[in-house]
């Protein structure tokens, strides 16, 4: 047994589970008129419900307990002091500096962060307003119209979704293209649209080495110069964001049009950095600062606010309170707002490579169950899709609900029934539909059909959460992002994973290389087990008839 499970706080907590397992939802509102105003919390222009969650008065305080215990409030410090809290990568983990907009110094190594932080944002600044006024031309002297920018996993992930959840605030001059699949038809489906000399190409990748990457920026360079065939033309048609100069330099980018970034910013903690170079092209810099502003103001809570009142606390202990008591296996995020789209693909990989981890800090395998599985879809399309399973099928998942009160956009009556939507499917999640119910909405016919009847009965004391926002600003969505980029460090903390490296995404990239090697060749593949062996064959024969 490892000491989380063996502790006080922990052995308190299950004891409460057993107590109030399948404590109602839905009386616990009757018999508690203030039950809202108790569970929810208001930050800025964002309120936080997490009053429809199976808690009681006492669960939360035992929850705070817990995080007591591991420490939180230290790791948290250390955290926003630079030190090394990424351990195997012998790393500070310091996205937080990146949107720091009170400029307070942050050190690494005893040296402040900040003069370069603000230094690359000054860069960006003014690259931005070039390309957006068209006064950076490409080669044959045209303004740009097309950004192709090239990266995966957190080089692309982040950027995409930010910039789709802010389109309201894009130039409809300049459109944002993002390629990440190795699959050649993520590159060809959209160079296909596009005139090489009005095309700008940032390559985004922090290492320069990643393959996928590496491939797209060369097809995108041979791309170029199939048309314009003069090399000096890169110069004006390609930038970089990365840490490393020499490898950007060997591709042929001016390292003058480089915009660097550090090796304390993990990489789907990048965003905020020059990776979000493409964010702030589309939207501008302003905008880009507010995004940062709004993370930073969330920073500024997480930092200095007792646990009680902390949301990315609360969440994260909710989410604990779930994975590890109720032995929930996953998660799902529904915004109920279309430009939030590929909100759970970036936080799929935010916390799932973040506390995917069964391995804890001392290298001890834990026997607890670490992050949960992320997954969900904007409303209200995941009700046509998947609520079934969550209304009435065997699983327990807590969901998170989120929705803008206000509209960029002018079709009044197409909001008013999203948002109805939006409140509707988290209160019958609570209540259900008892068999008392369904039985008077039937007629009389129906009734004698019990199959029928148990069919529509809804168990109800489904959990979730629920954030409504102002409207989906740069500045509430900046901080939208860092209570759940928080959420997922108090997690990491508390299972005692270093929520910071991503080893687990290594083997298959090396048994790629093997098996690439084997693609080319003429001699039977024997190397594998016989499964693999018979699908590298088979895909030859198919490939070569
Ligand atoms: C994220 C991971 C990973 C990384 C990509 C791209 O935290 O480290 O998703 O972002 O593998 O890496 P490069 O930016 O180095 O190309």
């Amino acid at each position: 047994m490892s000491s989380l499970t063996e502790s006080k706080a922990w052995i308190v907590l299950k004891n409460h589970y057993h107590q109030i397992e399948n404590i109602s939802i839905r009386n616990a509102f009757k018999e508690d008129p203030n039950r809202h105003n108790k569970f929810s919390l208001q930050l800025n222009d964002i309120l936080f419900d997490y009053s429809k969650n199976r808690i009681t008065d006492e669960t939360m305080p035992l929850l705070f307990e817990l995080a007591k215990q591991v420490g939180l409030e230290a790791k948290i410090k250390s955290m926003f002091a630079g030190e090394i809290i990424n351990t195997t990568e012998h790393r500070a983990v310091l996205h937080t500096a990146l949107r720091n907009r009170s400029n307070r110094p942050i050190y690494v190594n005893g040296l402040d962060v900040m003069p370069d932080v603000n230094r690359v944002l000054a860069k960006m600044r003014v690259f931005c307003a070039s390309v957006r006024s068209g006064e950076w031309k490409g080669y044959t002297g045209k303004a740009i119209t097309d950004i192709v920018s090239i990266g995966i996993g957190g080089s692309g992930l982040g950027p995409r979704m930010v910039s789709t959840a802010l389109a309201p605030y894009g130039s409809d001059s300049l459109k944002i293209h993002y390629v990440s699949n190795i699959d050649e038809a993520d590159i060809m489906e959209k160079l296909k649209h596009l005139a090489p000399d009005r095309t700008l190409f940032i390559i985004a990748s922090k290492t320069f080495t990643t393959q996928e990457t590496m491939m797209n920026a060369f097809a995108a360079k041979n791309w170029l110069l199939e048309s314009i065939k003069d090399p000096k033309a890169i110069a004006r048609h390609f930038v970089a964001v990365s840490t490393n100069t020499e490898s950007v330099a060997k591709f042929g980018i001016d390292t003058d049009n480089m915009f660097e970034f550090w090796d304390w910013v993990g990489g789907r903690y990048s965003l905020w950095s020059s990776v979000g170079l493409s964010i702030a092209l589309k939207i501008g810099m302003d905008n880009f600062e507010e995004l940062l502003s709004g993370a930073h103001e969330v920073d500024e809570h997480f930092r200095t606010t007792s646990f009680e009142k902390n949301i990315p606390v609360i969440m994260a202990l909710l989410g604990v309170w779930y994975n590890n008591f109720f032995d929930c296996q996953s998660h799902a995020v529904l915004p109920y707002d279309e430009s939030l789209r590929y909100f759970p693909d970036y936080l799929q990989q935010g916390d799932m490579e973040s506390n995917g981890k069964s391995v804890d800090m001392q290298g001890q395998n834990v026997d607890y169950s670490t992050g949960p599985i992320i997954w969900g879809r904007a409303g209200t399309n995941g009700q046509h899709a998947f609520f079934q399973l969550i209304h009435q099928g065997t699983k327990l998942i807590p969901c998170d609900f989120m929705a803008a009160a206000n509209s960029h956009y002018y079709l009044p009556e197409h909001h008013k029934v999203l948002i109805s939507n939006f409140f509707a499917q988290p209160e019958a999640l609570i209540n259900g539909l008892t068999r008392e119910e369904v039985k008077q909405q039937l007629t009389p016919g129906e009734q004698e059909d019990s199959v029928l009847v148990a069919s529509k009965v809804f168990a109800g004391n489904r959990p979730s959460n629920t954030f409504l926002l102002k409207k989906l600003t740069p500045k509430i969505l900046g901080s939208l992002l860092a209570l759940y980029e928080h959420k997922i460090f108090v997690q990491g903390v508390i299972w005692n994973i270093n929520s910071f490296d991503q080893m687990g995404v290594e083997l298959g990239k090396v048994l790629a290389k093997t098996i690439l090697s084997e693609l080319e060749s003429g001699e039977p593949i024997e190397s594998h087990d016989c499964s693999t062996n018979a699908l590298i064959s088979s895909y030859k024969q198919m490939r070569d008839c």
